[in-house]
């Protein structure tokens, strides 16, 4: 029985098993189980059963390291309540859920108590039904780095990571979601934070923040169907230095919307500098029912001819690029500070949203509260702040 501090070393190959683990660390003495060198160690469900790789209830200070889990029906790898202090690196879990599962639900019905201080570092979680999920209130303390959320597409709700209920402080550093039938981030709790991550080509929306004391930074969302980023009706959420680009694929839609229509409430509060808004199929921003605003130094251009680039909602106006350039935005809003209109000139509008010399949005942000570093680790600033996810 391996005891607490210990190490198990997996030797690479192909284990036909669905293993349980139920061994708990320590603090300070974690549990490890962890592949061996560079070898290939797979879990693969063919011919066991439908239930991948579980936590068990209660179980404490492990971590997995390096483990690829394949060709369960159910979920690849499920926790199953009641567990803190997870640590789970460099997983690849892929082809998993196809019964209507996930590759990874760090919650599942059935399971019992919070799943709190987990930290995901490298994951790959693809080609699932759902990517990643949780059920309502049982996610405390979650941190996921540099982890790839692609090609989940079981049903047009299949989400690359979706929790979808009250699950709260959750941070998201460098991940990409991608390709998913669904939502790319849908978070629907309070105390979310995404900063240097990628939103793109996934078939709904881009980056979802329901809750309230949310930050988003150094975020890119880019060629989803539908809204680039959408903020909850009673939510709170600060977006500094993202760049939300030609999305709406799906059809005529928003780049962005804050206090969304379909979920009426109170109202939101919205901070939103430094960022870049470039649409070609609807009005850019949509600002429903607001309690609070900060709009300045952001860029705003869309090639929808007659549409406009802010529909104010909350004071019955709506206004156009031109209007922005003018000054009758900032005269009826009040915002507006160093926000202008124009074509921020990527380098390429397909794949490649760094900015061109010459860009309307270079050395043009504010340097309050602008991340110190942009989506590449780039420290900021360079010259003069730039608006959007990168710095140059
Ligand atoms: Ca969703
Ligand atoms: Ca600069």
């Amino acid at each position: 029985m391996v005891q607490a501090g210990e190490t198990v070393l997996i030797r690479g190959g192909e284990y036909n098993e669905s293993p349980n683990f139920n061994v708990s660390g320590t603090n300070g003495n974690w549990i490890t189980f962890e592949v061996y060198g560079t070898e290939t160690a797979t879990i693969d469900g063919t011919s066991v059963g439908t239930w991948g790789p579980g936590i068990a209830s209660g179980v404490q200070y492990l971590h997995l390291k390096g483990l690829h889990i394949t060709d369960f029906g159910q979920n690849g790898l499920t926790c199953w309540g009641t567990n803190q202090y997870l640590k789970f690196t460099e997983l690849m879990i892929y082809n998993c859920g196809s019964m209507g599962a996930s590759g990874f639900a760090l919650t599942e019905a059935g399971g019992s108590g919070l799943v709190t201080d987990v930290e995901l570092n490298g994951c790959t979680i693809r080609n699932n039904f759902i990517g990643m999920k949780a059920m309502d209130n049982t996610i405390r303390r979650l941190v996921i780095r540099d982890t790839t959320f692609a090609y989940n597409t079981g049903d047009p709700a299949s989400d690359g990571i979706g929790f979808e209920g009250d699950n709260n402080y959750i941070t998201l550093e460098g991940c990409v979601s991608e390709y998913n039938a669904g939502d790319g981030f849908d978070f629907k709790g309070d105390y979310i934070t995404i900063r240097r991550s990628i939103s793109r080509h996934n078939e709904r929306d881009g980056i979802k923040l329901w809750g309230t004391n949310s930050i988003l930074e150094n975020c890119l969302s880019h060629h989803n169907g539908l809204l680039g980023v959408v903020v909850d009706h009673d939510a709170s959420v600060e977006a500094y230095n993202n760049t939300v680009a030609y999305n709406a694929t799906a059809g005529t839609n928003y780049a962005m919307f804050v206090a969304y229509i379909s979920d009426p409430g109170g109202p939101s509060s919205i901070v939103l500098r430094n960022n870049i808004f470039v649409h070609t199929d609807g009005t850019i921003l949509h600002l429903g029912s607001i309690e609070t605003i900060v709009e300045d130094h952001n860029l705003y251009y869309t090639a929808a001819s007659g549409s406009n680039a802010i529909d104010a909602a909350y004071l019955g106006q709506a206004f156009t690029e031109g209007q922005i350039t003018n000054g009758t935005w900032t005269a009826q809003s009040g915002q507006g500070s160093g926000s202008k209109a124009g074509n921020p000139l990527f380098v390429n509008t397909s794949n490649d949203f760094h900015l061109q010399s010459g860009s309307p949005a270079r050395d043009t942000g504010s340097s309050a509260s602008a991340p110190v570093v942009d989506l590449e680790g780039t420290t900021r600033p360079i010259n003069v702040i730039d608006m959007g996810c990168y710095e140059q």
